[in-house]
């Protein structure tokens, strides 16, 4: 083998040969044992979360063998979490398939071919459109595919099919963080860089459990040479407010009552910055007069945590040279998230903490290309960020696919819920769902069983037939995995990121980018299809597509750039040539006069309140480093199963269990006005008295959720349900 990998190294001339041989010593690889040295190397970009660490696939007589993370670029400097080292195995399983199957009468799944499987998604739809409305059909898109395949989708269903709605479940997950900057900023722009983590010296998480979610995103943290404080505000001591300096284990969602409540004590202090204020931000005045109503005494009582507590938390931001705030779903998901978020980018605003190193307001995205979908998937918003309702941007876009501009849905879509309610109301019939598992992970998920009754026809594209939402269907469309096909993602930092197809795809199988063009052509659609060649030729159509946005990225050279310097992050304009870390570090934001807002409103309490029937509030989450949302992929890796619970479990407060007198591993009841599920006991001080905790990776959770809604981003609020536990 050595004589092989020599030769192939003293054959192969150029480029490919030189970062072939530099990449395998800096990797540190050449010390492997000569069975496991791998022929050939693939730099890929991982498709779990949205940290996106540069991975690298071992081939080995053309199959990839193994995947180790890259320790030639920055975003993981050589480090990867579980789910990044096992992230080819679930690609292997034996159950995937690779053709599509159709729902027989009887309700078994008959395998089909792919030009029968097409035949029947036009007739399917087109029925539809013809006897109901022709905005009877629907899509349900992600997070989790390449930007060049959400493009494709999202033109395909909405300019070529004339589905007029479609969300995605970045509405799960993205949606308040994407409202609350485009509000205070003027477009949807997570302003940091991960550098930032280490540069800061205050660093407050919200809501936000890095250590087990984004476990790289917190190995730069514990790089931060700054002796940083590390603040944590969230009612669990996680990991994360375990290994912090400060944890204020508030009221669940009382954070908007601390927040205006720490604004009004900074402006008292005087701990504002007002050259920054008057010259790159409007509203402060009617913010300051707002919060007033925000004593800490009154803060105190909502929040849990006491006045000297408060004070502490205080002094820490305005000690603080380098503060940022960071965000996830504690805070996305909350009845009024928005306004949360605000409230924390108001704090960076008035204190002078945004557009400087190891400063912002930074929501931390979820999924690997949770920002592709937020910039491109054509649902909330038309391709690159751009406005339904704006004719100029609608003229933009048809110039730039070529496409009649009255092909454009001049109005916004419906969201994820309102999508829903028409399918209840029986008006709409048809419903294509890509690369999403709503059937577990939607809010109220009982609801997903009786609209399956009113649906007429139901499309699942996913990469395996047996999930909760794929089991419904009545086509599957099989498709291929991250790591078979090529694309791009891009990262909590804005930073657009290449995935190679590294492993081979089962054979017959198709990418979705492939399927999308199978299914185009059946419609018709040769035209639009034809713009939408190949990944590549994609790429190439978005850069156009985002130019004179803040997003423009028509500076990058393709696919080669983002190759060789392992991911760029957005702005990057035709005519500047230099990487933009951070935003607004001159104080420029996206609104028409240059200026942020402050954004705020009433806080109100959430819909579900605790009862003397339902005393305990519920909250969810993630379970583990090595659990995958709905678990499809990561209950395919034996090593990530063995490492996860393999029963559904609440975690309660010792003093609550003492009072009802459980003890851990037994099993008990916990139910609200949902609906109950049964789980063990895990007895455990990591909650608060009050509350427990059950992980979203279970099934049965979801069914026992109130749905609420943020008003605004109407974003499921997943973390407040009023509950009692019962013996079972
Ligand atoms: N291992 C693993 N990693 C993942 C994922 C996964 O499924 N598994 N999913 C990815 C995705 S898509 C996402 S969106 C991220 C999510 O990443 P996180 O947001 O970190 O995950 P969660 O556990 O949902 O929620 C974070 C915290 O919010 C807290 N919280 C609940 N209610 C409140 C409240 O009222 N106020 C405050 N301040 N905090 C509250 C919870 O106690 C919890 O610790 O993780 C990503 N990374
Ligand atoms: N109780 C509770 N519920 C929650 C949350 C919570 O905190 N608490 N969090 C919410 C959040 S933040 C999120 S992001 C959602 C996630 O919710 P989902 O999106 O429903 O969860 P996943 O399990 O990631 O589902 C993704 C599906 O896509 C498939 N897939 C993966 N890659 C590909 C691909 O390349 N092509 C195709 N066609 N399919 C692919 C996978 O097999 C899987 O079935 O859950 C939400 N639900
Ligand atoms: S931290 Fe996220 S991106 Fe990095 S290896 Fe783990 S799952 Fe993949
Ligand atoms: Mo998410």
């Amino acid at each position: 083998m050595k004589i092989k990998l020599k030769q192939l190294l003293f054959h192969q001339q150029g480029p490919l040969t030189q970062s072939l041989r530099q990449t395998k010593s800096d990797q540190g690889l050449g010390n492997l044992p000569e069975k496991l040295q791998p022929t050939a190397l693939v730099k890929l970009v991982c498709g779990f979360c949205s940290t996106g660490c540069n991975l690298i696939a071992h081939q080995k007589e053309g199959k990839t063998v193994n995947l180790t993370p890259d320790k030639a670029f920055n975003v993981n400097q050589g480090k990867a979490c579980p789910k990044g080292w096992q992230g080819l195995v679930p690609l292997d399983s034996p159950d995937r398939v690779s053709q599509p199957q159709m729902k027989r009468a009887d309700g078994s799944l008959q395998p089909i071919s792919w030009e029968r499987a097409a035949e029947l998604f036009v007739q399917g739809f087109q029925k539809i459109q013809k006897t109901a409305s022709s905005s009877a059909n629907a899509f349900l898109s992600t997070g989790q595919i390449v930007t060049e395949e959400m493009a494709f989708l999202g033109s395909l269903a909405k300019f070529g099919m004339g589905m007029l709605h479609g969300d995605g479940n970045t509405r799960q997950c993205m949606a308040t963080a994407a409202t609350a900057y485009k509000q205070s900023f003027g477009f949807d722009a997570p302003p940091f860089s991960y550098e930032d983590l280490e540069e800061s010296d205050v660093l407050v998480f919200v809501g936000a459990n890095p250590c087990i979610n984004h476990p790289i995103l917190w190995k730069r943290v514990l790089a931060n040479q700054q002796n940083p404080k590390i603040i944590v505000i969230d009612p669990r001591k996680t990991q994360t407010a375990q290994a912090a300096t400060a944890h204020y284990p508030l009221r669940p969602k009382s954070d908007l009552i601390l927040f205006y409540g720490l604004a009004h004590w900074l402006i008292g202090q005087g701990a504002i910055d007002k050259d920054y204020i008057e010259a790159h931000t409007q509203g402060f005045n009617e913010f300051a007069a707002f919060v007033e109503a925000f004593p800490l005494s009154q803060v105190a009582a909502a929040t849990g945590l006491n006045e000297s507590l408060l004070l502490e938390l205080g002094e820490s931001i305005q000690e603080g040279k380098r503060v940022s705030f960071w965000w996830t779903m504690g805070v996305n998901q909350s009845h009024q998230g928005v306004l949360v978020a605000q409230a924390l980018i108001n704090l960076a605003l008035m204190t002078g903490n945004l557009g400087r190193p190891g400063t912002g307001a930074n929501s931390i995205t979820g999924q690997c290309n949770a920002m592709g979908s937020r910039l491109f998937s054509n649902t909330t918003n038309l391709l690159g960020g751009h406005e339904f309702a704006n004719s100029a941007h609608r003229g933009k876009v048809a110039r730039i696919l070529k496409i009649e501009e009255s092909s454009i849905p001049q109005e916004n879509s419906l969201d994820y819920q309102g999508i829903l309610e028409e399918v209840e109301a029986g008006k709409i019939k048809g419903l294509w769902v890509i690369a999403t598992n709503p059937a577990h992970s939607w809010i109220d998920p009982a609801r997903w069983k009786r609209l399956r009754e009113k649906l007429d026809f139901l499309v699942v594209q996913d990469l395996y037939p047996d999930t909760a939402t794929a089991k419904m269907a009545d086509l599957f469309l099989p498709a291929a995995a991250w790591g078979e096909k090529e694309g791009t993602l891009i990262n909590s930092e804005r930073r657009f990121a290449h995935v190679a197809p590294a492993h081979p795809k089962p054979a017959g199988a198709k990418t979705d980018f492939e399927i999308f063009r199978l299914l185009g052509q059946a419609w018709g659609l040769h035209d639009l299809v034809a713009r939408f060649g190949s990944p590549k030729q994609t790429f190439a159509l978005l850069q156009e597509l985002s130019q004179g946005q803040p997003c423009d990225f028509s500076g990058i050279a393709g696919y080669e750039e983002l190759k060789q310097k392992g991911g760029v992050q957005w702005p990057q304009p035709r005519a500047e040539g230099v990487e933009k870390k951070r935003l607004f570090a001159e104080g420029e934001f996206f609104h028409p006069q240059g200026k942020a807002h402050f954004c705020f409103g009433e806080p109100l309490p959430p819909a579900g309140r605790a009862s003397f029937s339902f005393p305990l509030i519920l909250l969810t989450g993630r379970g583990s480093s090595v659990q995958w949302h709905t678990g499809t992929r990561t209950e395919r890796a034996p090593i990530l199963k063995k490492m996860s619970p393999r029963q559904l479990y609440v975690e309660v407060n010792p003093l609550d269990a003492e009072n009802l007198g459980f003890v851990s591993g037994q099993s008990i009841w916990v139910e609200s006005k949902q609906g109950k599920a049964r789980a063990q006991c895990l007895i455990s001080p990591q909650v608060a008295l009050g509350q427990v905790f059950m992980p979203m990776h279970y099934p049965e959770v979801n069914w026992i959720l109130l749905p609420d809604f943020d008003p605004q981003s109407k974003q499921p609020s997943y973390k407040y349900t009023p509950v009692r536990l019962l013996k079972s």
